[in-house]
């Protein structure tokens, strides 16, 4: 459906930049996955938690390679259903998720012809998760993409031969392994490779690890034109380039690497005249980490969303399943809230720009065309909705029902009348039109 195509499929045109980012820049809104063995400890270990994202417990909590080898023989995620998650993606009005296909510690979640240390060859479960994962998007009519680790604990040309030392909890950028290069040749890009010829279209790859003193800029640019080569209209994240992971990866005029900007747990503070999307986790952790009970609540991540896309960016939010392949209950009902908010609302968010105007003190603005969204996070009690003076407003009305508000001048400037009570707890839409020339 996307027609991103195979550059081996003589029909697929390459795309304008423009075109090429069209999809996404209209999604808004992705699930990001981090899955893999490191959901079976869950950030535990012996008793102890580690800090931070669970899916580092190898590295957090010293593990050698052997000790974490334990892990595949004991990962069989029967209560993995590739359908059900792409389903509470959608009706969560998530439009594209990004899985793990390989993190940090090495573990490959496909039929990897080049290693053994993926789920076919080294676990119970035999069965391809991105097949099946990228099956369930196509019929689902959601994008399917992957996200891509450049370090790899468990490779001995790569990190893996620093393990059970290696520590890059310190972000040690001096340590260089002289063999990396034959890692990136003979293992990162075959993997890649795989990954983009045997599953279809892939919307996005979503390259991290860039900042690890092995890889080089060089890297990075021959990584990019390998993928283009591959499939031409795959969108690549500034990660790709080394060390441009997040807002840090923005040069003087605001543009990032890659084709868009990776803020993580962060939104940027104003619009930023360039792709990006900002990811982020529902608790503390990316990996399942059942002793993280900090859960930012529905309304939050409604706010996050809004305020995302009013800026001009995508929200990836993340979920981490458990060992056993479920979605914690926790997010579970997040995606519902969620989802039964942007089932009513995604009018005003799917397909929107930034706002062209100021930020109001009790919300947002999205616009597309000659309509305007009000996203109305403080709902004023005295009904009095002050909107911005160079609004040349046509008419009024509750998105959520239709109903027609009046507006006028008042002391206070330009003001719509709300009734008593906010049609949504989290985020209450306003929909104007806008006078046109
Ligand atoms: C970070 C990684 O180190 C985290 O584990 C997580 O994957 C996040 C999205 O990117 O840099």
């Amino acid at each position: 459906t996307l027609g991103i195509g195979l550059a081996q499929d003589k029909e697929v045109k390459k795309l304008s930049d423009d075109e090429r980012m069209a999809w996404w820049r209209d999604a808004k809104f992705g699930m990001f996955i981090h899955w893999g063995v490191y959901s079976i400890p869950g950030g535990e270990r012996n008793g102890e938690i580690c800090g931070g994202g669970a899916e580092w417990i190898m590295d957090k909590l010293d593990y050698t390679i052997e000790e974490y080898e334990n892990l595949p023989p004991v990962f069989d995620p029967v209560k993995f259903d590739a359908d059900e998650w792409v389903a509470m993606a959608k009706d969560a009005g998530m439009k594209y998720i990004v899985i793990t296909s390989k993190h940090h510690d090495g573990f490959g979640l496909w039929d990897s012809k080049v290693s053994d240390y993926d789920i076919m060859d080294s676990s119970p479960f035999k069965r391809d998760v991105i097949k099946e994962l990228s099956d369930a998007c196509k019929k689902q009519d959601i994008v399917f993409c992957f996200y891509h680790s450049i370090v790899d604990w468990h490779h001995p040309q790569a990190q893996g031969n620093l393990f059970p030392n290696y520590n890059a909890g310190q972000k040690d950028q001096t340590i260089v392994n002289p063999e990396f290069p034959e890692y990136f040749k003979n293992y990162l890009k075959p993997q890649v490779k795989e990954l983009l010829t045997n599953y279809g279209d892939i919307g996005v790859v979503w390259f991290d690890g860039d900042w690890i003193a092995d890889y080089t800029t060089e890297m990075g640019k021959e990584m990019y034109d390998f993928i283009r080569g591959i499939q031409p209209n795959t969108i690549i994240n500034n990660r790709v380039d080394k060390g441009r992971m997040g807002m840090e990866g923005m040069d003087r005029e605001g543009n990032f690497a890659g084709d868009f900007g990776t803020p993580e747990q962060e939104i940027p503070a104003t619009g930023i005249d360039s792709d990006w999307e900002s990811c982020m986790t529902m608790n503390g952790s990316w990996g399942y980490k059942p002793s993280d009970k900090n859960w930012k609540s529905s309304k939050k991540l409604i706010q996050n969303l809004v305020d995302i896309v009013s800026k001009g960016g995508n929200f990836l939010l993340n979920i981490g399943p458990d060992g056993l392949g479920q979605f914690p209950p926790e997010s579970v009902e997040r995606l519902k809230e969620i989802g039964d908010w942007t089932d009513v609302n995604g009018e005003a968010i799917y397909g929107s720009s930034a706002s062209p105007y100021d930020r109001p003190e009790w919300g947002r603005y999205t616009i597309k065309d000659d309509i305007l969204y009000a996203h109305v996070f403080d709902w004023p009690e005295d009904g009095q909705l002050v909107i911005n003076r160079d609004i040349q407003l046509q008419r009024a009305s509750l998105l959520a029902d239709g109903t027609k508000l009046k507006a006028g001048l008042t002391d206070k400037g330009l003001t719509i009348q709300l009734p008593k009570t906010a049609p949504a707890a989290a985020v209450s839409v306003i929909k104007m039109t806008l006078l046109t020339k």
